[in-house]
């Protein structure tokens, strides 16, 4: 048995290659929070939390995640046995409600560790890999529409992405739609054009805009309409030819029902931090298959550790119909593993080693690291 000697948590603030426009913000840099966990045989656990944007993607911040580990998980789980990851969850469980991300995290590098001293991946404690990649979208969101153009075909003419994903919600119905049908058409049938409006639209809006989109060759719209809007969005998945996926609406296994039952869906995001950790995004994954949906691994555009995680359970599942969009990393300026993630071919590759598989790069965590000690600050006199 190996006891949880210490939970340590540090948030990154790493700088995002452009400006990532999304309905609700604008990123410039992402907030990564690490969990470390050391157990007393001096083996080592990762996880990570992340969100996006502070507050404005969803209810939990990056110093939400960090307190509410800090705070409350490293006490309650502290001198516990760490290899009996679902009972520590179920501890969790009694003693927190919701904070999804900051339960991932933490389950995640109890899952890092476990599989770390049996000296197996995460995907092989998941029942073992049933592929070794995944397709790998790529989102298209500089808020200009010829520099997403240009971003879209250098994307192809390396071979790394073929499948893009447009943040639309921010302007009009209309100027969305000119800047996607701009997109499409100078791909061509070259790449896969999805949307992504989070929650931006009114049912209305919706009415209008998804046969627009339709006409423009889109084939897949993500959360057009609040998560709470069950049956609004049953609608529009019964109206029209075009799949209609679910992100936000999925915290978990219980929302996962209740989309499935709605029929307010025709695919559902696989995230594995809104889900609340890898064994419950396990649970989303098994209701979409029974309700007869489509799967996509979703993203909260993480770095490398939940990027890693997220992909060693995506490779255990039944098939992703709609492949994945795990870039997170490479939305980043530097990547924070030794050995970053390969992309190639379209795919994102399932990386060889024990628990997720991938290792932090310390010197780039600590110069990314927010309480980094900092030179002496110098005063300027008025
Ligand atoms: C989302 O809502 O899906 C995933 C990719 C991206 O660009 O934003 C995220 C969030
Ligand atoms: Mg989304």
């Amino acid at each position: 048995m190996a006891r949880i000697d210490r939970i340590e948590t540090r948030i990154l603030d790493v700088p995002t290659i452009r400006g990532h426009v999304l309905s609700m913000t604008t990123m410039r840099i992402q907030s990564i929070v690490l969990v470390t966990i050391r157990f007393d045989d001096g083996s080592v656990g990762t996880g990570e939390g992340t969100t996006i944007g502070g507050l404005a993607y969803g209810p939990e911040s990056p110093e939400s995640i960090r307190a509410a580990i800090d705070v409350y998980l490293a006490p309650l789980l502290t001198g516990r046995d760490g290899d009996a990851v679902l009972a520590r969850m179920a501890d969790v469980d009694a003693a927190m409600q919701g904070n999804p991300i900051a339960r991932c995290a933490v389950e995640m590098a109890l899952w890092d560790g476990h599989a770390r001293r049996l000296g197996v991946s995460i995907a092989q404690l998941f029942g073992g890999p049933v592929r070794r990649s995944l397709p790998v979208a790529w989102t298209l969101a500089s808020g200009d529409t010829g520099q997403d153009i240009a971003e879209a075909e250098e994307m192809l003419a390396r071979r790394r992405h073929r499948d893009f994903k447009l943040k639309i919600g921010r302007r009009s119905v209309e100027e969305d739609v000119a800047h996607v049908a701009k997109i499409s058409k100078a791909v061509g049938a070259r790449a896969s054009i999805r949307v992504d409006v989070n929650q931006h639209w009114s049912p209305e809006e919706a009415r209008r805009g998804l046969p627009a989109l339709e006409d423009a060759g889109v084939v897949m719209a993500e959360q057009p309409l609040a998560a709470k809007l069950l049956p609004a969005m049953a609608a529009l998945t019964g109206g029209g030819r075009m799949a209609i996926m679910a992100d936000e609406a999925l915290r978990g296994p219980d929302d996962a029902f209740q989309v499935a039952c709605a029929g307010a869906a025709t695919a559902f995001a696989i995230k594995v931090g809104q889900s609340g950790g890898l064994a419950r995004a396990r649970e989303v994954m098994a209701i979409g298959r029974a309700a007869g949906l489509s799967l996509y691994g979703g993203t909260m555009l993480e770095a490398g550790i939940c990027t890693a995680a997220a992909l060693q359970l995506f490779c255990t599942g039944p098939e992703f119909a709609w492949g994945s969009e795990l870039f997170g990393p490479l939305l980043l300026t530097e990547d924070i593993l030794s050995e970053p993630l390969r992309y190639e071919d379209f795919q994102v590759h399932l990386p060889e080693g024990t628990g997720h598989g991938v290792t932090l790069d310390h010197d780039r965590v600590a110069a990314f690291d927010r309480d980094r000690p900092r030179g002496p600050t110098r005063l300027v006199s008025a």
